[in-house]
């Protein structure tokens, strides 16, 4: 998708841009891992270190990155694990609906389960052929390519499996509760 196709009210930005609360959380190998807790089918919580996620087979998308303060930019080509990769590996209960993606320092998003589960999320550690950098979610961020970027978490740390929606970080903050940019849900008041 090139820059011929921005979505409504979207302007285009050159390279890329650096938005996100608080501050670069300090990457820590031994203490770091990725959870995945909640409603899963056995009741097991899962855990994987940061080799093991990077051992997972992983795939390449490209995408623009659109952040619902206006900014889109373009070019994106991301690297990482399906996020349905983890839904093998660690099975919902039948009855989740939802997913809360959380990152250090508390930041999360929700997600329905069909965004998470969308063939072209990930969960990303490379960019544009490079390891991820610090500011930009290193060592690993979800990247969800068809909605705002506040639904993509940096600094990725847990998926929490839900069976009713629960709102985020920013969807507590006015954020739109979906966050479809073709659409432009961008603020909570337009949600019904
Ligand atoms: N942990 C965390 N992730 C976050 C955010 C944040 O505040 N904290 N901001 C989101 C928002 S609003 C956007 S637009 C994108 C920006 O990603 P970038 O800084 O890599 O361009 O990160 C998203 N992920
Ligand atoms: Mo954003």
């Amino acid at each position: 998708m090139g820059a011929g196709e921005l979505p409504p009210g979207q302007r285009l930005t050159k390279g890329w841009p650096v938005a996100h609360y608080g501050p670069v959380p300090k990457f820590r190998p031994d203490r770091w891992n990725l959870q995945v807790f909640g409603a899963t089918a056995t009741g097991a919580q899962y855990s994987w270190t940061f080799e093991e996620v990077s051992a997972l087979a992983g795939i390449t998308i490209e995408t623009d990155m659109h952040c619902a303060s206006g900014p889109t930019s373009t070019g994106h080509e991301f690297f990482g694990v399906p996020a349905a990769t983890l839904l093998e590996l660690a099975p919902p209960a039948p009855r989740v609906t939802h997913v809360m993606a959380w990152a250090e320092y508390g930041y999360s998003a929700n997600l329905r389960l069909s965004d998470f589960d969308s063939a072209r999320t990930l969960l990303a550690t490379h960019h544009n052929g490079e390891q991820l950098t610090a500011e930009h979610g290193f060592p690993l961020r979800l990247v969800v390519p068809h909605l705002y970027g506040y639904k993509g978490p940096k600094w990725l740390r847990a998926i929490e499996y839900m069976t009713q929606d629960r709102r985020g970080f920013w969807e507590e903050r006015g954020y739109h509760n979906i966050g479809d940019p073709w659409t432009e849900q961008r603020h909570s008041y337009q949600e019904e």
